[in-house]
């Protein structure tokens, strides 16, 4: 364990953070996961390969302490997927919003996660990213094609039903996923 995280750990035995929980990144292979965990971790934008076997960060948001788990996207390791389900607080779903050819992939995926009885209260954050590439699709037609009309919760806090939003964004750029982790925090 690095001083870093020594430090961290007496930190949070001290009560300096406020919240801590753990976080999981989900979403089809090349979304940007591991992109956005690097980003987070190190601000930096880091060329990642596919992920094959699940990797975890500690990661502090303002007064938040959190374990984010980024698991691979792959057909093949999506099984892993199930056995995080259970400890985790939050989960953050990443959509590319460039690859129209994967979207009903992807909102398969999704609808199985919100169908989820295990997940029933678990807040999950959609980032649509990607987009600063030139054939990204538009927030109205990605609420479209992922039936999110009518099942989000409003980008302000909502307690009164399970929080589920979408957040347009660039990891690349550094846009619009900012905002969505400050509206998930709210919930730990
Ligand atoms: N243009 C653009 N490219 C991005 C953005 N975010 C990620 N990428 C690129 O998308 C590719 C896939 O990113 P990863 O973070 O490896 O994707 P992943 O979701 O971890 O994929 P798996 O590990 O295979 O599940 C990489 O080439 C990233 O550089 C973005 O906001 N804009
Ligand atoms: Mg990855």
């Amino acid at each position: 364990m690095s001083l870093w995280n020594w430090l961290n750990e007496i930190f949070k035995y001290l009560g300096w953070f406020k919240k801590s929980g753990k976080i999981v990144f989900l979403g089809l292979d090349n979304a940007g996961k591991t992109t956005l965990l690097k980003r987070l971790k190190d601000d930096k934008l880091f060329q990642s390969s596919p992920t094959s076997h699940p990797t975890s960060e500690e990661l502090i948001l303002d007064d938040l302490y959190l374990t984010a788990y980024d698991l691979g996207g792959h057909k093949q390791v999506r099984k892993v997927w199930k056995e995080y389900l259970p400890v985790v607080d939050a989960i953050i779903f990443i959509i590319d919003v460039c690859d129209s050819e994967r979207f009903n992939e992807a909102r398969i995926e999704l609808d199985a996660l919100i169908a989820d009885e295990q997940l029933l209260n678990c807040p999950i954050l959609i980032l649509g990213n990607k987009i600063d590439k030139k054939n990204a699709l538009g927030e109205f037609d990605i609420r479209k094609i992922f039936n999110l009309y009518g099942r989000t919760t409003g980008q302000e806090k909502n307690k009164k039903t399970r929080p589920i939003e979408l957040f347009m964004c660039s990891i690349k750029k550094r846009e619009g996923y900012g905002d969505g982790l400050r509206w998930i925090s709210q919930y730990f």
